[in-house]
């Protein structure tokens, strides 16, 4: 079995390459383009180059290292394979802890002590949860979205909010606290969504439809002093928007772990945001071993065309 392998980090393919060979003994993996396409069944990337599959004919799946695939979905040489995407325990808990975190931050003011900090002054700021809990709001409830919202409706109130219901039947029914609204973005459900969270994090996927959703019409439907998380896409936002949500007091503060260049330009005015908390695309850690636990797993369920549950579809984009 023959692995073609792709990382923007070239760096991570030893790491990738020994938890392979020891957990998939018959394979062989080459680092792409230095190997023999022509053998490749399989692919394994990261952001591959937009013409990598196009001198493989024996492929038969794109793996793909983490949630998004909209870079391989925008590919023109695609193949019709199927696409999957590596989500396992190690990268959802990874998500999770990142806006478990971030909540955290709102929740006891550690945005606002910092931006008091810097005009040194010392006292309680005036945060609304001092005295009630926030309310959060999670756009998109895919594999990721709904292990965070599983996570955290065991200690808060909190609402979610999908593009598509039909696709999607939470098995146990919710009980009184938390919801769920479903519908477009001009939508009563999205504005009603809005209109109750706190604390919004997105985890939407990057799709025609999903792309600079959040703008001057949405950021309105949201409550005054909104916190705004965003492990998506930086593609979700019009950023001369979210500035100027936060200028008005609409957003209270940003914690945006992507940005839609990466990195974002020296002179970025969200460098220097005090609005603004940037991290550099670091929500998603996953641990080497358990992806290719999960790879195994799925080349099985490939070669004996079983379904794949993070199977990613052309026609939905995601
Ligand atoms: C992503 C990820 O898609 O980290 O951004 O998984």
């Amino acid at each position: 079995m023959h692995i073609a392998f792709y990382d923007t980090n070239p760096d991570s393919f030893d790491v990738w390459k020994t938890a392979i060979q020891k957990q998939i003994p018959d394979a062989t993996v080459e680092l792409y383009p230095k190997g023999n396409s022509l053998r490749a069944g399989y692919a394994l990337v990261w952001n591959p180059p937009e013409d990598m599959f196009r001198y493989m004919p024996n492929l038969r799946a794109i793996f793909n290292m983490g949630a998004g695939v909209e870079s391989i979905m925008q590919m023109k040489s695609l193949p019709n394979v199927p696409i999957v995407r590596l989500i396992d325990n190690s990268l959802k808990r990874s998500m999770f802890d990142y806006v478990d975190y971030h909540i955290t931050k709102y929740k006891m003011g550690f945005d606002l002590c910092k931006m008091q900090q810097r005009q040194h002054t010392f006292k309680v700021p005036s945060n609304p949860f001092v005295d009630r809990d926030p309310i959060i709001g999670i756009i998109g409830l895919g594999q990721i979205g709904r292990y965070i919202f599983d996570q955290l409706k065991e200690k808060h109130r909190i609402f979610g909010f999908k593009r598509t219901p039909d696709q999607y039947q939470y098995p146990i029914p919710l009980l009184g606290r938390n919801k769920f609204y479903s519908g477009g973005f001009d939508g009563q459900e999205f504005q009603q969504f809005c209109a109750v969270s706190d604390i919004i994090v997105n985890v939407l996927p990057l799709t025609p439809e999903t792309n600079r959703f959040l703008n001057k019409e949405t950021f309105s439907y949201m409550k005054d002093g909104t916190c705004l998380i965003n492990i998506g896409r930086g593609e979700h936002v019009v950023n001369q928007d979210l500035l100027e949500a936060c200028w008005s007091g609409k957003l209270r503060h940003c914690t945006l772990d992507v940005t839609d260049r990466e990195p974002l330009h020296y002179g970025h005015r969200f460098w220097n945001s005090m609005w603004i908390d940037l991290t550099p695309h670091i929500a998603g850690r996953y641990d080497v071993d358990s992806m290719v636990h999960e790879l195994a797993l799925n080349i099985e369920y490939i070669k004996d065309d079983d379904d794949v549950e993070t199977q990613s579809y052309h026609e939905r984009g995601y």
